[in-house]
């Protein structure tokens, strides 16, 4: 052995970084589900990198070979840019976009789940799943696999609509700005929606908006325990439940966006069973309906999108089990505890009154 070689540069040296693409390839579902226990997330004060960002995102867009807006409300895309090679001030210019446009998506890259972790840590603590199976060595890495194999109870018994969510909601200081790898694709399907939290909101006329703006919602992970219970995994930590504004503000754009959704969500706080039902239902659908703030990502080998999820809901479409698989890697730092600022503007608002103030 050479000289002057620490211990850690040596496991330096050692550590390889998994292929997960290759894994996914030959083995299908590769995870393990340790028995063990995890100690209860901690609270931290979350600092938004975005608060950093410039409001022209000069340094990813003077870099970029193409940028355009998805639809007028969410989604953009990006050419041109490696996430792999992303300088500090382009992760503020980022964390700003994505608070702004929701969600970014990227095709051709590069990055590895080393690279990923790493990306995910500047933005946040990671988050690790209490339940989910993740690549050895990796806990936190949420894989998503599916191919012919894969049960089918769940989805024979919902809807599509049923999927709309916003990730680990039931946490006290739930998912920011995520992002996910999709390195397998079916020949055809396998999209997934993104909708607007703030357009959901502006959507909703003034009496709606007052009305839900004082309430609070429970969001329960119970459904993910329960899950791991039948199928003999340990639920590695406790917390199951937390209770957030239905109109959360964000910390950077000071917009508010509607918190709810039916994976989650269970009941709204104060109101009568039937009550709740019905309001959530209908808020449910709403952001189901929406199509006017939606968009539909067709992935390609090594595309990434990258999410805010506390301006945005999610849905994965599943209707590709019959003719392939389908395999990425996401990682998710954890953001603020979801307040809502009353003295906060709706993205509408704050748009029309830049506008006027010209
Ligand atoms: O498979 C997808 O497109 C998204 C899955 C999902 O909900 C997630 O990774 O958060
Ligand atoms: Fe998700």
């Amino acid at each position: 052995m050479a000289p002057n070689v620490t211990v850690d540069e040596l496991a330096e040296n050692l550590h390889q970084t998994l292929d997960l693409q290759k894994l996914a390839l030959e083995k299908g579902r590769y995870l393990v589900y340790p028995d063990k226990k995890y100690p209860e997330l901690e609270y931290f004060e979350h600092k938004d990198r975005g608060l950093r960002g410039d409001p022209k995102k000069a340094s990813l867009y003077d870099n970029a070979t193409k940028v355009f807006d998805v639809t007028p409300h969410i989604g953009t895309e990006i050419h041109g840019i490696q996430l792999s090679q992303l300088t500090e001030q382009q992760k503020d210019d980022l964390a700003l976009l994505v608070a702004e446009r929701g969600v970014v998506f990227f095709r051709d890259q590069d990055i590895n789940v080393d690279q990923g972790l790493e990306f995910g840590k500047s933005f946040g603590p990671l988050h690790v799943h209490a339940t989910f199976g993740h690549p050895p060595g990796y806990p936190e890495v949420h894989v998503v696999y599916f191919d012919e194999k894969s049960p089918r109870e769940y989805l024979n018994n919902t809807s599509a609509a049923d999927g709309w969510h916003t990730d680990v909601s039931y946490e006290e200081q739930p998912a920011s700005v995520t992002l996910l790898k999709m390195d397998i694709v079916p020949p055809t399907g396998g999209d997934t929606l993104w909708a607007s939290g703030y357009a959901a909101y502006d959507r909703l006329s003034p009496a709606w908006q007052k009305f839900l703006e004082g309430l609070q919602a429970k969001h329960s992970g119970q459904r993910q325990f329960d899950e791991a219970h039948a199928n003999n995994h340990v639920v590695r930590r406790d917390h199951v439940e937390s209770i957030h504004p239905i109109v959360r503000t964000h910390p950077v754009t000071g917009w508010k966006s509607l918190y709810v959704q039916p994976v989650f969500t269970t009941d709204i706080v104060g109101l009568s069973k039937h009550e709740s039902d019905a309001v959530l239902n209908f808020l449910y659908a709403h952001i189901n309906g929406g199509y006017d703030f939606q968009v539909r990502l067709k992935w390609e080998t090594n595309t990434v999108a990258i999410w805010d999820n506390r301006v945005t809901f999610h849905n994965p479409i599943f209707d590709y089990l019959d003719v392939g698989r389908r395999h990425g890697w996401r990682v998710t730092p954890q953001g603020e505890k979801p307040y809502f600022d009353p003295n906060s503007k709706s993205k509408k608002q704050d748009e029309q009154a830049k506008k006027s103030n010209k």
